[in-house]
């Protein structure tokens, strides 16, 4: 028994935000997620599972970030980080879920009292949990914020830090090194990225273009907290000229509205506040809470239209740039005596342009899919000595072991006193900036984003080079709405409808009447709609695929 003092401050926590009736939260695809004013139950609630994660991690740090990334700007969320600075481990989704629908006080207190007990959790016993708490700027930001804080006190002897006004891949970051004995603010943070960017960047061969004039980069920050970010280090980053629109100032526009990353990626038009005075230059965009990243460039001053280079062909520059290291450090190396490990795995979703699929598989890797989350490739990735994972909209990032990353430690340490200067010594300093620089808890725009500057530099690569490594298929999204999106079940990593029977079938048939096609529906975990994607060999085709499919949903669901 947790005691007197433990049940009150549950039932008081419970009773200060109950679920109206006829409201359900569902744990999504990151988190609970709704109109931002209608989610304190289940911002409280998370609260309680964020502490209750922390005792039983032995009081490691958790994190709590307050957000509705991509969505519009008057919802709002909440995603949970776990002590590794990943995502919430899945098995205490059902259990979030449970208690964020909990309809009384002692309903909540009895699902509490039992799960403490399936999972071996003492309650009341002077233990002790924190969790790391932050927010993105939507308006319900500071509000839900404080609901937070009393959930997280609702489990007794937590104690709830707020971290500020951060972006999503910030707050991750500083949980995983807070766990693991390094430096975690956010000076740490900004040190790390801009001094491994600055190291990357004096490692650049001189032959390759390094006296070339620095060319502009126009970032949309999506009017969110990471073009502020960004904002803050750019006099850091003296080797990029870098401009931020839609950078989240006053006045500057409405977050999410016509601008970021998800904007950018599913529309391939340009974001709010680009026009005919940009062609030609490389642009970057991020998300409301910058874990997303994509890079287009507006290709006629007479159309809105963007050539978009998304996040399949930012997995795609990250894989050759890491191969082309890793294999001028195993150089001298017989296939089965390496200096370093070299178990590359590439993960991606159904959402991954065929072509790029095509071009990775053509190099030799091994692709492999899993449903669409971040939570699921990350896991995934983990798997291989170099993991790398990549939504086509632009959310990823590359993993590397520990005893790869001690391995390199060791390996730069012996080549700088015997072979120092030698390229087998840059090669193996470059990777280990690289290990630095990308963020190792999530996809972070950020991060990601001085990745691909560093190695478009190292390469004397321009966006068009790199756009030129393959040709994306023609594609289409679009989103559908029913009466009960959860009536569509999907398996094979969301690339077939299971539930309701028959609908496969009939999106077969239709898929059979386009050369290239292909076209899966799955129902979103963020907002309430069916996704419908296509891909064919023409614009034309990809559309009318979509469009076909999507009356199909809509017929079947109603
Ligand atoms: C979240 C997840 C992503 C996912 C996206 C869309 O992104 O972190 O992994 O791709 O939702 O999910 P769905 O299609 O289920 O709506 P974000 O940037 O909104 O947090």
């Amino acid at each position: 028994d947790p005691g007197g003092e433990q049940r009150a401050a549950l039932l008081v926590a419970a009773s200060l935000f109950p679920v109206p009736d006829g409201v359900h939260f569902s744990y999504g695809t990151a988190g609970f997620r709704a109109e931002g004013s209608t989610m304190a139950p289940a911002v409280c609630r998370a609260g309680i599972v964020a502490a209750l994660r922390s005792v039983k991690l032995g009081g490691a740090a958790v994190g709590m970030v307050i957000t509705a990334s991509h969505n519009p700007v008057d919802d709002n969320g909440v995603k949970i980080v776990d002590a590794d600075g990943g995502m919430m481990s899945r098995a205490w989704e059902p259990f979030s879920d449970a208690l964020a629908n909990a309809p009384t006080p002692d309903a909540l207190l009895q699902l509490v009292l039992q799960f403490a007990k399936d999972e071996g959790i003492t309650l009341g016993e002077g233990h002790s949990a924190q969790v790391f708490l932050a927010r993105d700027t939507r308006p319900t930001g500071e509000y839900l914020l404080d609901v937070a804080t009393k959930g997280i006190n609702a489990i007794v002897d937590s104690v709830a830090l707020d971290m500020g006004i951060l972006t999503t891949p910030q707050l991750h970051w500083m949980v995983r090194n807070k766990n693991r004995g390094l430096k975690s603010s956010e000076v740490d943070y900004f040190t790390q990225i801009t001094e491994s960017f600055r190291h990357l960047l004096e490692l650049i061969p001189d032959d390759k273009g390094s006296d070339k004039p620095i060319e502009k980069l126009i970032v949309d920050g999506a009017n969110g907290i990471g073009g502020l970010k960004l904002e803050e280090i750019k006099p850091k980053l003296a080797s990029l000229d870098i401009v931020v629109r839609n950078s989240g100032k006053e006045g500057e526009g409405i977050l999410n509205e016509r601008c970021g990353a998800d904007f950018v990626q599913k529309e391939k038009v340009h974001p709010a506040g680009f026009g005919p005075n940009d062609v030609g230059v490389r642009c970057a965009s991020f998300d409301g809470d910058a874990d997303r990243l994509v890079y287009f460039r507006i290709a006629s001053p007479s159309s809105t239209m963007i050539d978009l280079v998304d996040g399949d062909k930012i997995l795609s520059l990250f894989v050759l740039f890491i191969r082309e290291q890793l294999d001028i450090v195993n150089e001298k190396d017989s296939e089965d005596n390496k200096v370093l490990p070299t178990r590359f795995g590439v993960v991606q979703t159904a959402y991954a342009n065929g072509a790029s699929t095509e071009f990775l598989k053509n190099l030799g890797l091994k692709v492999v899919f899993t449903s669409t989350g971040v939570k699921y490739l990350h896991k995934k990735a983990l798997e291989y000595d170099i993991g790398i994972y990549f939504e086509a909209n632009g959310h990823g990032t590359v993993l590397f072991t520990d005893e790869f990353v001690s391995r390199l430690e060791s390996l730069t340490s012996e080549f700088s006193s015997k072979a120092a200067g030698s390229t087998q010594h840059e090669a193996a300093l470059r990777l280990l900036a690289t290990t630095q620089l990308i963020n190792q808890a999530v996809g972070d725009a950020l991060s990601g984003m001085l990745l691909v500057e560093a190695i478009l530099q190292h390469k004397g690569w321009s966006l068009q080079n790199w756009s030129d490594l393959y040709t994306d298929l023609p594609s289409k999204q679009l989103k559908v709405k029913v009466k009960d999106r959860t009536s569509i079940v999907t398996t094979d990593a969301e690339r077939k409808v299971f539930q309701p029977s028959g609908l496969q079938e009939l999106i077969d048939r239709e898929v059979g009447n386009y050369s290239q096609g292909r076209c899966f529906v799955r129902p979103s975990g963020t907002e309430d709609v069916v996704r419908v994607y296509a891909e064919a060999s023409t614009v034309e085709a990809a559309d009318s695929l979509a469009k076909s499919v999507a009356q199909l949903v809509e017929r079947i669901l109603g």
